[in-house]
């Protein structure tokens, strides 16, 4: 059975809100998931899943979640080849250029493990609410599902 981890960073819930969306479709696909917060896991736990995700929110001008420094730190040095990873978050197009930089950050940390992209990253601004947001990330699930099987 495919495995998938979820890790999610949130304050206010949306991006908590993101993580379960994505978890539930994943699960409703056959998937086995584990969903946990940034500060309550390892990024070495993605060593024992086929799926990698982050979904995490953007804070004070393109800033990282604090709680989640060491994990994103812990993740570059992380060998995940064969893996595929994913991430989708929540921020605020208020902040202009720096909407949902963390998205991209994680982006980049995810690169340096030699693990593949399997979805295009998805930005979501403030609560995944909409269909639109819906539909977006039905849609990276089903990439990083297409993604996983190859
Ligand atoms: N969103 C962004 O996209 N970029 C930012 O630089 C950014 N800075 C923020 C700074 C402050 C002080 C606050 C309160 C919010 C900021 N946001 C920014 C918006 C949050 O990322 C957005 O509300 C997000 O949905 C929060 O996710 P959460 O509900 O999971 O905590």
């Amino acid at each position: 059975m495919t495995k998938a981890k979820v890790v999610f960073a949130s304050i206010t819930g949306n991006n908590e809100d993101v993580a379960d969306i994505v978890s539930e479709a994943l699960e409703n696909k056959g998937v086995e998931v584990d969903t946990e917060e940034i500060s309550q896991c390892d990024a070495s736990d993605f060593e024992d899943v086929d799926i990698c995700i982050v979904t995490p929110y953007t804070y004070d001008e393109g800033a990282l979640p604090d709680e989640g420094m060491d994990f994103f730190e812990d993740l570059q040095e992380l060998d995940l080849t064969g893996k595929v990873f994913g991430v989708a978050g929540s921020g605020d197009t208020f902040y202009g250029e720096y909407y949902c930089v963390a998205v991209d950050q994680f982006e980049e940390a995810f690169k340096q493990t030699g693990a593949t992209k399997g979805a295009a990253s998805v930005k979501i601004n403030l609560a995944p609410d909409t269909a639109e947001d819906l539909a977006s990330l039905e849609k990276f699930v089903d990439a990083l599902i297409a993604s996983a099987a190859k």
